[in-house]
């Protein structure tokens, strides 16, 4: 039980019907494609185990505290009873209605004012059955600020209970358990869009906000987020750019989402470096004329290192010069960059020409283009209308431009690929305008696919360990997101 994890107790729940594709109706009066059933779990005690573990390390992980636990009738009320048997927990029970007689209590159990009750419940589609339980709660003076689910339809509650004050923290989201049936073929992919699409078209929450009821700009996003595709789903997507796809399939096989800056200023320091953390890392990004000794043979050596440890380079070049310039600032000069460098990235200030002017050298060459779409630099003047017009440059040349250089999620296509620098484990800055967030925040937060990381790293004592840190913190927020808890 030690080592079971996520993927293997979705197929589980498969296993025992507790997952049922056709056609079916919602409490909601909703007709849906995919039903979850997870009452069946109670003939399935090694199961319900696995569920109240899984529970428990959640609220473990995200250090939640708490008076007294409280389950959802009735489904998760078993599930409720063994965590906090098992952990030596105090529970309460929720009646659904109160008796005619005795002491006609609505929550049964001992527990005094101002008591933090953790609700456990079993699915979610709006979160409306959390809410009537933590109402309930508030009535008898008991606080709910956290709840924990173990699956999430992704069709709104997360984002329904952050805006009355209830984070939920889901074990299972819909896009997780339908990528692991998918791949291990229990649902032909017919099937699996069919429900993605029903996902994405049913969402509560949105509905809400669209009949006039106010939703936090964050919640939004937060609501785009939880609908993704997994790096791996992304990676075969028809229209994906040939090196996203490359990338894509690099990180899901190294589990690294990790972009080391390796900016330093020589070439042997930079191929140790290269050499050394390359395991940890998807991308390596170079400033090529920080160096003070490049040469060709040192650039083609540096390829070797990346075909070694299978990860791409990305020279931060920052091309923003009219396209017949850029075109020969890419594969001239002195660093005949198109000849060694898998992605530049380019600022879209000159407008489409510099888009064209690279692609023709680096198309033909199967390389890629990220369009530098807002700066971590403090007073940077890459906001509001001119990010969103980088995002209409790239998807017009989407055959050659795979992503950004952004600080969060700025566009819903999944096939392209957002880079986040100014990364550190600490929030705070540089005294020259750098702006550093966490990777949490980039990754879970701000739904970015990719750290990039620099003096974080290389100011370390000990640069492996930071950079394996980097990679396990930047994954780990990813998995989260995507509703897998364990790797
Ligand atoms: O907005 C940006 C864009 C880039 S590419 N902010 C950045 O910091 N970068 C680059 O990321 C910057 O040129 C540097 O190479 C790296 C951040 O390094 P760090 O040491 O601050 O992590």
């Amino acid at each position: 039980m030690d080592n079971f994890c996520i993927d293997s107790f979705i197929l589980k729940l498969h296993d025992v019907n507790a997952v049922k594709f056709g056609e079916y109706k919602l409490k909601s009066g909703m007709m849906t494609p995919i039903y979850i059933d997870l009452r069946v779990l109670v003939s399935h005690p090694r199961l319900m185990k696995q569920v109240s573990k899984l529970m428990y390390q959640r609220a473990q992980d995200e250090g939640l505290q708490f008076d007294t636990v409280c389950g959802v009738p009735y489904t998760a009320l078993p599930m409720a009873t063994i965590i906090c048997s098992t952990h030596e927990l105090p529970m309460l029970i929720r009646r659904k209605e109160a008796k005619d007689y005795g002491t006609k209590r609505l929550v049964e159990g001992s527990f005094k004012a101002g008591d933090t009750c953790l609700i456990i419940e079993d699915t979610v589609t709006s979160g409306s059955s959390i809410l009537e339980t933590a109402e309930v709660l508030y009535k008898e003076g008991l606080k709910v600020t956290d709840a924990i689910v173990l699956m999430d339809r992704q069709q709104g509650a997360v984002d329904m209970l952050a805006s009355k004050g209830v984070r939920l923290h889901p074990i299972i989201s819909m896009f997780k358990l339908l990528n692991v049936l998918q791949a291990s073929q229990r649902i032909d992919t017919e099937t699996a869009q069919n429900v993605r699409k029903f996902i994405l078209d049913n969402n509560t929450f949105r509905s809400e906000e669209e009949n006039g009821i106010h939703v936090p700009v964050s919640k939004k996003q937060r609501v785009e987020q939880n609908l993704q595709l997994s790096y791996e789903a992304r990676a075969k997507l028809p229209n994906v750019q040939p090196l996203a796809s490359k990338l894509l399939t690099v990180i899901v096989e190294k589990q690294s989402n990790l972009c080391l800056s390796a900016d330093v200023s020589s070439s042997e320091e930079l191929l140790h470096l290269a050499d050394t953390l390359g395991p940890k890392i998807c991308l390596l990004k170079t400033h090529i004329d920080i160096l003070k000794d490049f040469t060709v043979a040192f650039s083609q050596e540096l390829q070797a290192v990346a075909e070694k440890h299978n990860f791409l380079i990305f020279e931060d070049r920052k091309f923003a010069d009219i396209g017949n310039t850029v075109k020969h600032q890419y594969e001239g000069g002195m660093y005949q960059i198109s000849s060694w460098s898998h992605i530049v990235n380019a600022h879209a200030v000159p407008g489409p020409g510099v888009v064209s002017g690279l692609a023709s050298v680096g198309r033909p060459l199967g390389r890629g283009c990220l369009l530098i779409a807002q700066m971590s630099s403090q007073g940077s003047l890459a906001t509001g209308e001119y990010t969103k017009a980088v995002v209409k440059m790239a998807e017009e040349h989407s055959d050659f431009v795979m992503g950004f250089i952004c600080g969060s999620k700025i566009t819903k296509r999944p096939e392209f690929i957002h880079m986040t620098p100014g990364v550190q484990m600490k929030a705070g800055g540089d005294a020259l305008g750098q702006q550093y967030t966490t990777p949490e925040e980039v990754i879970y937060n701000k739904g970015s696919d990719v750290i990039i990381v620099g003096r974080g790293i290389l100011e370390a004592s000990d640069r492996l360990e930071a950079a394996e840190a980097y990679r396990k913190s930047g994954w780990e927020a990813y998995t989260r997101r995507m509703g897998h808890s364990c790797q």
